[in-house]
């Protein structure tokens, strides 16, 4: 867990957050009135326009074509049952559901690529790619628009197929419901695989990779969208050389609002607790010939997202079938490509968005920890003495039993692999050993840290009562609530700062706030996170407070009551919904 818990700080650090202001006549302009809204909303396909210059452009280079960017209010709430789409989706998915569901099977992308990109010529006769996609549980309209994605983005020629493999998902809306559609829509180039039990996705990977035909493997997750021109910059490096591994750039599709941000160029790594993390580019893998547009060697990949010729997936030992539902595959792939006379490259011009979560909202059949166990078979399998740095700081795993790796032993044998001492010095000299000594490298030092801007400042009257929104205790209080009191220009204490992130932040202090999935919580404040979500409000249609992660808007409880109660609810014109930013 703690994997996806960095992957995600990681991320949340560095994700640019949407531009809105300019974006709301869009809303307007649907005519999406409450109560009536809905439906054309959903019908059509995701509201786009062109708007500002992303705003944190100084984490990435600048882009062409930025201002593509989708209305903050594609999840508003209209009734009752857009509320239980988005709770139920949350619960059962860890994302926005209901701009998911909203923005269909297809929808335009932000071109992300570095603009060099768009040059680059390819061979035309490319090898024929498979893509498999493992999915357990997915929400149906993450999976159609990861499969679309593919479909309109990929020369027809160049994709072979695409193998979805259903892993033993328990969702009724993944079953007849499924295979009507691939039957009635996509007929032809999309295979469905059903798995007997769960297998989990390492398993669910080869028995995908068992089906395929074409020359190279291409692996996704369930929830992606491949975006413009992905997939020749990934076929070339491996005609070139077929033990060739790549991946793309992972571009970030935010799990609350589903907008799509391109991520900085970070390469893989890993600690000795043996969780995947993002490692900044060395200056001189970023200075060869073909310069930001070349490929950049990884010493691991993040695990969901990469291309390998088939054949040679076959001869290097596929995954190791011992390893259950998920984790560690992703490393120990890595260090076998590695070792094994492969090399591991990502690909800057190739992007793939995909939707990263704040949890993991399965489990494993057993409950087991997958990731421990699948952790201390990699260890044993690849680390030779090292295996004791994880082990030392993993006491609890010593006698823990992780099944037989006899035959990837002799899998490594065979394979005549280097020693995990010759990785470690060739490919990956940054990670601190007891030997080196080395420090490990921080993580993006000082990036994603600058203050947003502040676009207005001044106390927050509501226009039904009068007063002004303060901290219920201090206003240094993390977790606190707010509440109404009367106005007050000299105290430092009711002073908001409205900013370009869409963040409240009250006395410079903390952030105001909404749990994504208690969303009948009433707001908090909390630590200023920067990534948007649940601390992202919009400034709407008649003075509203449009929270945009959960769809609703800042209201007064009872208006007219003495508490002055302030909770979320359904966006609709009454002054109770109405507030001012006033100097
Ligand atoms: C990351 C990888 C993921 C995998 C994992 C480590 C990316 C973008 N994602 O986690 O691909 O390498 O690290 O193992 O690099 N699934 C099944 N059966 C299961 C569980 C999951 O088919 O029992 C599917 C799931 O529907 C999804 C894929 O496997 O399509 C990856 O799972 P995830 O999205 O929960 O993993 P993620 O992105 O947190
Ligand atoms: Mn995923």
């Amino acid at each position: 867990m703690a994997s996806v818990t960095l992957r995600y700080f990681c991320y949340g650090c560095l994700v640019t957050s949407v531009t809105w202001s300019v974006l709301l006549f869009l809303y307007f302009s649907l005519g999406a009135e409450p109560g009536r809204g809905r439906t054309p909303l959903r019908h059509r396909s995701q509201p786009i326009t062109k708007g500002p210059a992303n705003q944190r452009a100084e984490l990435r280079p600048l882009l062409a074509n930025e201002g593509l960017e989708q209305s903050p209010e594609m999840g508003m709430i209209f009734n009752e049952a857009d509320q239980e789409v988005r709770d139920s989706g949350y619960h059962r998915h860890a994302f926005n559901v209901l701009i998911s569901t909203r923005l269909g099977n297809h929808r335009e992308l932000p071109d992300t690529r570095d603009s060099k990109c768009r040059d680059k010529v390819y061979f035309l006769a490319l090898p024929s790619a498979s893509v498999v996609i493992c999915f357990f549980n997915e929400a149906f309209s993450a999976l159609l628009r990861t499969v679309h994605s593919v479909l309109g983005r990929t020369p027809a020629y160049l994709l072979h197929e695409i193998i979805l493999v259903d892993d033993h998902s328990e969702l009724e809306e993944l079953k007849d419901n499924l295979d009507r559609y691939v039957k009635e829509e996509l007929q032809g180039k999309v295979k469905l695989v059903r798995n007997q039990k769960r297998e989990g996705l390492i398993r669910g990977r080869m028995i995908g990779a068992s089906h395929a035909t074409g020359e190279v493997l291409v692996f996704l997750d369930s929830h992606c969208e491949v975006n413009q021109a992905w997939l020749q910059p990934l076929l070339a490096p491996i005609q070139k050389d077929r033990r060739t591994v790549v991946c793309p750039v992972i571009d970030i599709i935010s799990a609350d609002t589903l907008s799509y941000s391109p991520s900085p160029i970070v390469r893989g790594g890993f600690n000795w607790g043996l969780h995947f993390k993002w490692d900044p580019v060395p200056p001189a893998e970023l200075n060869g010939p073909e310069g930001v547009t070349g490929p950049i060697r990884s010493p691991t990949m993040a695990g969901g997202l990469f291309a390998m010729n088939r054949k040679y997936f076959n001869e290097l030992g596929q995954y190791d079938a011992g390893m259950d539902i998920w984790g560690g595959e992703n490393l120990e792939i890595s260090f076998r490509i590695w070792m094994c006379g492969g090399q591991l490259l990502i690909i800057p011009c190739s992007r793939v968005g995909h939707i990263f979560r704040k949890r993991r909202p399965y489990g494993s059949p057993g409950g087991q920890d997958t990731m421990a166990h699948n952790s201390l078979r990699l260890a044993h399998v690849w680390m030779d003495e090292y295996k004791e740095q994880y082990l030392s700081l993993r006491p609890d795993l010593h006698d823990r039993s992780y099944g037989d790796i006899g035959e990837r032993v002799a899998l490594r044998k065979r394979l005549q692999c280097h020693t995990f001492r010759w990785y470690l010095d060739t490919v990956y000299p940054e990670m601190q050993t007891p030997a080196n000594g080395n420090k490990q490298q921080p993580l993006f030092v000082n990036k994603g840290l600058r203050r947003p801007k502040v676009l207005q400042r001044g106390r927050l009257r509501n226009l039904a009562t009068g007063r002004c929104l303060v901290a219920q205790g201090r206003a240094s209080q993390k977790g606190g609530v707010v509440v109404l009191r009367p106005c007050d220009p000299r105290d430092p204490e009711q002073d908001w700062a409205y900013d370009e992130e869409g963040q409240l932040v009250l006395a410079g202090l903390l952030c105001l706030d909404v749990s994504e999935v208690r969303t009948f919580d009433p707001p908090r404040l909390m630590k200023c996170h920067g990534s948007g979500g649940s601390q992202q409000w919009s400034q709407g249609k008649s003075n509203r407070l449009y929270q945009v992660s959960v769809g609703q808007c800042l209201s007064v409880a009872q208006p007219t009551g003495p508490k002055g109660y302030v909770s979320m609810a359904i966006c609709d014109a009454s002054p109770a919904q109405q507030w001012q930013l006033e100097g």
